[in-house]
């Protein structure tokens, strides 16, 4: 995933988003569950309202408890989530479930677009619902012309999902992107997220990073600490913070502070 998100990007993927939503008559919006909003694109709301259906997708890297506040949240602003783990295909039944009760008066299968940021697991998802024998039905006439549709149990998929560019211009929502590698790394200044990351661990999975790292003594920046703890120095034994950052961000992505979420719904009332 190489896409760099200049403004004339966007700009295109709006507008190949626009026209395919025209085509279809509901939108599967896959997020991380890690980061529900932040991997959301608000954009959408302003582009369709015909039926959604909100996945939240690598819930199996999330923190479970956290996952569930979720759902009840989005619940609450009328929007059924449904935690999914597409590589072992939980959840998926789930939103076949609701997107065939979506249609009532349909009198054939519902055809959906596939949307979501980068990396969110929206290919994985369409090989999931349409198998290993997932038919490529050419273009139907009257609807438009080269545009493929994938048979699925109960539904068709338009071929190609619809890459939703992520925010950047909320620093706070870059920094989670960047975290769980939404958004490469190139664009961010690394030390700043394995530090903010690091300090968010302390916070709400203290048990995760002392089973990782063990205890802190409080004498130097936590960032320093573990690099110093993992041999990352430069000369004269000074900690090489990039080399700490990239080892903490390594360490997150690859699960090993267990599952974990980084952002909460937000406090209702
Ligand atoms: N653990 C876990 N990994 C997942 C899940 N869904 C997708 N992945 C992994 O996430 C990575 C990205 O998945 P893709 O399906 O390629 O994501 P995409 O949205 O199509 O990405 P782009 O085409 O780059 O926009 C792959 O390594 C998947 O195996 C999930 O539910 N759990
Ligand atoms: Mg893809």
């Amino acid at each position: 995933m190489t896409i760099q998100w200049y403004p004339g990007h966007m700009h295109k993927a709006r507008r190949m988003i626009e026209a395919e939503l025209k085509l279809v008559d509901g939108v599967v919006e896959v997020v991380d569950a890690r980061l529900p909003l932040s991997s959301r694109n608000p954009d959408l709301q302003d582009l369709t309202d015909k039926p959604r259906f909100l996945v939240l997708a690598k819930a199996d890297l999330a923190d479970p408890a956290v996952t569930e506040q979720w759902v009840k949240y989005w619940a609450s602003q009328g929007i059924s989530a449904i935690p999914a783990n597409l590589v072992s295909g939980s959840g998926l039944q789930e939103l076949r479930r609701e997107i065939n009760g979506a249609f009532p008066n349909l009198k054939r299968l519902p055809r959906l677009l596939i949307v979501g940021i980068p990396n969110v697991g929206k290919s994985t998802l369409i090989n999931r619902l349409t198998g290993r024998r997932s038919a490529r039905v050419g273009a139907r006439p009257g609807i438009t012309r080269g545009k493929q549709w994938l048979t699925a149990k109960g539904m068709q998929l338009l071929d190609s999902p619809g890459i939703l560019w992520p925010k950047f211009d909320d620093q706070e929502a870059a920094r989670k992107l960047v975290a769980v590698a939404a958004v490469r790394d190139e664009v961010v200044d690394g030390v700043e997220i394995a530090a903010w990351l690091l300090s968010y661990l302390m916070d709400r999975y203290p048990e995760a990073v002392l089973e990782r790292y063990g205890t802190f003594t409080g004498d130097e920046h936590p960032l320093e600490e573990v690099g110093r703890k993992r041999g990352c120095l430069l000369r004269g034994g000074i900690v090489d913070l990039n080399q700490a950052a990239a080892l903490v961000l390594k360490d997150f992505r690859s699960g090993r502070f267990g599952s974990i979420t980084l952002e909460e719904p937000p406090l209702e009332g």
